[in-house]
């Protein structure tokens, strides 16, 4: 490989290109018309799909919003039912918060870094096209059970025990459990395409201290989804399994509890705020330099308290708990550590308003700046009534008031909405051939400001009047009645505002690439003219605003002057760099469009929502259907090397096809690895957590408990089942030269680790234990889901292995898809020893 000074010798490349070039780039990047776009697999189209949805839904979750302020606007009213009332709040907390919010910002990450890194895409989009249909269907049928009474009532965080079938029948709370699971899902698959999207396909030169802020507050969002939603996924699967099977995970009387419930919902809910705050400044951080034209002040600073809130905002769940009756002293720790978390947002606002403050000429007023503005307002008022409500003895008079209502909207609507639309004027021009209008951009954000403080300014009053939240009605004596109205009033002044913009939106935008190009002069590259591909050759970059340092930059990248000019393969391709340099490494060949994954998508959006109603043998057709589906999928993902080195310009030539570490599809093998863990450790800690609330449930002598055997001859198994993988790869044949060494061992691998689960979760059964009885035996039990979970995968992608070396695609050199099933052997291995420990240990160890 060429260093770096040879490189930059070498461009601009010299021109004239050979023509036809960029005929061949739109065509291999075109996008299938009429209803085949459904198919598409690019994440321009599909991002732009992605945050229509989102906006969809929060259009929708604003019309359940009204309803609520409508029949909320005068004392006793009965325009809906208490049930009825129920479940809109619900609904729209748990669309705002799942559907809309943490949705919307995924859709801004997969739509605006492809072209901000001037990547033809990020590295896996068909992956992002799938998380997109799974969560407009699953989303979709989630939010019209409002309309027929089947939507859950218990909150947006659905604590049990109201959530248990006892309080809870029907199927409404299992359309919560099933419909959030599933969207969380399809969230992680957005999160991984985003961090390796980052770290990997940056333009050469765009080393990590120049990445866009905007680019690392994604990354610290991605890593905080990978982190935090394994919670959620685990507690709503011990919710959904004691529903339908009755494990008593949350069930006081046979040993479980219903506050391992909020310290798992907690323990992402509190990073939840964070993960749909740190995008969202992070877009701030993008367009405040733009409108005072200077950059950014204090980048590394802003790169530190990005950092640093994602990593202490974990530290934080249990101060929604302060009124659990928890022990004093974790108060005050919890109480403090909720305020620091408040330093590092406090660091961006200042770095904010000392770069307004340091415009050049004058901080544009446009309306992204305005809406800017709007939110450093309500945003920082949203911010100090949270420092109010941190201190403990405050918490306990406003818990579970209006005042909460207040502050939680001041929050998200301040932290979230105002930067979304500012981001909605500001990188309009970037996708559409027309600007939004200024005039009534203005008119929607003066009408979005005004009603928003006009309908929860009060709500702080009504709350410390003593309003309870969640309350349908209430009565004339109260004196609640004036406050109410005049937040009614300003909910429709919300409405109009987002009505403005919707009007302005038909009127204005045009999809179609190359409006007006920069038309805000802002320095980073997703304002370099871009295509479907993305950018005509990928820039070499020198600054963290390149437009703006590189005067004639635009003009060389649209000439082809940069890298990847044309298309070596003939295929989809994009540039992988490394990831502290962007050093540029080597080429992917990406997939085309396709029906795979949309089946796939629809199939398993279909096996859910049968298992909710509990239609079971269907859905289990539906899931077999789904994996088949996935299987075609990742078929043709391992395209092979096929084509020797190919020429990027520069002079630099790169291998198209690469294994190991350096590979990106072993970097998402490796963060699927942290979610598993992340979910693995959520269930260690439920595990001893139920222990210290029912020690009585857990065996008192060694009579339950099976002969310790079984246990070691199961690590046996699953230790041989790593060591086979592990061999494999060493028997890996030259190419052209298969023999039956290696599929043997991959089967002997998968066989060992299915013999293995067998054997660790039978020996319970044997010794007597039911998983029905004690959430001792739930927990056993579910250590038994959680590893089968992964030897089940472990088994499918073993065949698919030994499929792929029976039809010449597995060799010592096109080996990536035995590698990635060798790191979940390994990792399945690693998990399930830990588990034989403390499932086998720990009781003995209590005895
Ligand atoms: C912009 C206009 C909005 C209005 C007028 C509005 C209004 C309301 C109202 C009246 C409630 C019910 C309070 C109660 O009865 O306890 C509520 C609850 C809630 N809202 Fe909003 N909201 C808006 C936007 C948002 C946004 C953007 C988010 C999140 C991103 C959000 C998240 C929530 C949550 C999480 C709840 C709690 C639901 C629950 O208690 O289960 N809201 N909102
Ligand atoms: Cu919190």
């Amino acid at each position: 490989m060429t260093n770096t000074t040879e490189k930059q010798a070498a461009l601009p490349n010299s021109l004239p290109r050979p023509p036809g070039e960029k005929e061949e780039l739109l065509r291999i990047w075109e996008t299938p018309s009429g209803w085949r776009w459904i198919t598409a697999v690019n994440n321009t189209v599909v991002g732009l799909l992605y945050l229509g949805a989102a906006f969809a839904f929060f259009v929708l979750a604003g019309l359940l919003a009204l309803v609520m302020r409508t029949q909320l606007a005068i004392p006793e009213n009965d325009l809906v039912s208490q049930d009825l009332y129920n479940q809109i709040f619900t609904v729209h907390g748990t669309t705002m918060m799942f559907l809309f919010a943490v949705p919307a910002m995924e859709a801004l990450g997969v739509l605006l870094l492809p072209q901000m890194l001037a990547a033809r895409d990020l590295p896996f989009p068909r992956l992002s096209a799938f998380a997109v249909w799974a969560y407009i269907i699953g989303g979709g049928v989630f939010f019209s059970t409002v309309f027929y009474g089947l939507a859950p009532k218990g909150g947006w965080f659905m604590y049990p025990p109201l959530t248990l079938t006892e309080y809870s029948p029907g199927d409404n709370a299992d359309f919560w459990l099933l419909g959030i699971g599933f969207i969380e899902i399809s969230a992680i698959a957005g999160a991984i395409e985003i961090i390796v999207g980052i770290l990997r396909t940056r333009p050469p030169g765009m080393s990590l201290d120049k990445l866009p802020i905007f680019g690392w507050s994604m990354l610290v969002f991605a890593g905080m989804i990978v982190v935090a939603f394994p919670a959620v996924i685990l507690a709503t699967m011990y919710l959904e399994i004691e529903r339908s099977f009755g494990w008593p995970f949350f069930t006081a009387a046979q040993g479980g509890d219903p506050l391992l419930w909020q310290h798992l919902f907690w323990f992402f809910g509190h990073p939840e705020v964070y993960i749909i705050f740190l995008p969202a400044a992070g877009l701030v951080s993008m367009i405040v330099p733009t409108m005072a034209r200077r950059p950014l002040i204090g980048y590394r600073l802003i790169v530190v308290a990005l950092i640093a809130t994602g990593f202490f905002s974990f530290g934080l769940w249990v101060h929604h708990m302060f009124a659990t009756g928890i022990p004093s002293l974790s108060m005050a720790f919890f109480s403090a550590a909720s305020m620091t978390v408040a330093v590092p947002s406090g660091i961006q606002i200042f770095s904010w308003i000392a770069t307004i403050a340091a415009a050049k000429d004058r901080f544009r007023l446009t309306t992204p700046g305005l809406f800017v503005l709007g939110m450093l307002f309500i945003f920082t008022i949203g911010g100090l009534t949270g420092i109010m409500v941190a201190m403990v003895p405050f918490d306990w008079q406003a818990h579970d008031t209006y005042f909460i209502v207040a502050h939680l909207h001041y929050v998200l609507v301040g932290g979230m909405v105002f930067p979304l639309f500012a981001t909605f004027y500001y990188w309009a021009p970037m996708l559409s051939t027309r600007m939004l209008s200024e005039r009534l951009g203005k008119w929607c954000f003066w009408l979005i400001f005004i009603g928003f403080n006009v309908a929860f300014m009060p709500m702080h009053i009504s709350g410390l009047l003593g309003m309870p939240r969640r309350i349908w009605t209430y009565s004339e004596a109260s004196g609640w009645g004036p406050y109410n109205l005049i937040s009614t009033l300003g909910a429709y002044l919300i409405g109009a505002g987002v009505l403005v913009f919707i009007v302005d939106l038909i009127r204005n935008f045009r999809v179609g690439q190359g409006g007006q190009l920069n038309p805000w002069q802002a320095g980073t590259l997703e304002w370099l003219s871009a295509d479907l591909y993305s950018t005509r050759s990928i820039p070499q970059v020198s600054s963290r605003e390149p437009l703006w340092t590189q005067p004639d930059l635009s003009e060389e990248v649209d000439s082809g002057q940069h890298y990847l000019p044309n298309a070596p393969t003939g295929a989809r391709e994009t540039l992988v760099t490394s990831v502290i340099e962007a050093k540029p490494q080597y080429v992917i060949q990406m997939p085309g469009n396709g029906w795979a994954h949309v089946l796939a998508a629809v199939f398993t959006a279909a096996c859910f929502l049968l298992l909710t109603i509990k239609v079971v043998a269907p859905a289990l057709v539906c899931g077999v259907l789904a994996i088949l589906c996935g299987l075609a999928w990742v078929w043709e993902l391992d395209k092979g090397p096929g084509k020797g080195p190919v020429d990027i310009g520069a002079g630099i030539e790169l291998p198209v096809y690469v294994s190991g570490p350096i590979g990106h599809g072993w970097w998402a093998m490796v963060i699927l690895m942290v979610v598993a863990g992340s979910l693995y450790l959520s269930y260690l800690f439920s595990y001893l957590y139920l222990w210290t609330v029912a020690p009585k449930v857990w065996p008192s002598d060694a009579g339950g408990l099976p002969d310790l055997k079984w246990p070691a001859l199961s690590a046996l198994l699953f230790t041989a089942g790593a060591a086979f993988f592990a061999v494999a790869r060493r028997t890996l044949p030259a190419p052209g030269h298969p023999h039956l060494g290696t599929p043997l061992l991959v089967l002997l691998g998968a066989l060992s680790s299915i013999l293995a689960v067998y054997l660790a979760v039978g020996c319970h059964w044997q010794a007597g234990l039911r998983p029905t009885v004690s959430s001792y035996g739930a927990m056993v039990y579910t250590d038994g889901i959680l590893t089968g979970q992964l030897v089940f995968t472990v088994l499918i992608m073993s065949l698919f292995v030994i499929a792929r070396h029976f039809t010449g695609k597995l060799d010592r050199v096109r080996c990536a898809t035995l590698e990635n099933t060798a790191l979940l052997v390994y990792y399945t291995a690693a998990q399930a020893l830990v588990g034989l420990v403390v499932i086998h240990g720990f009781p003995r160890m209590i005895l």
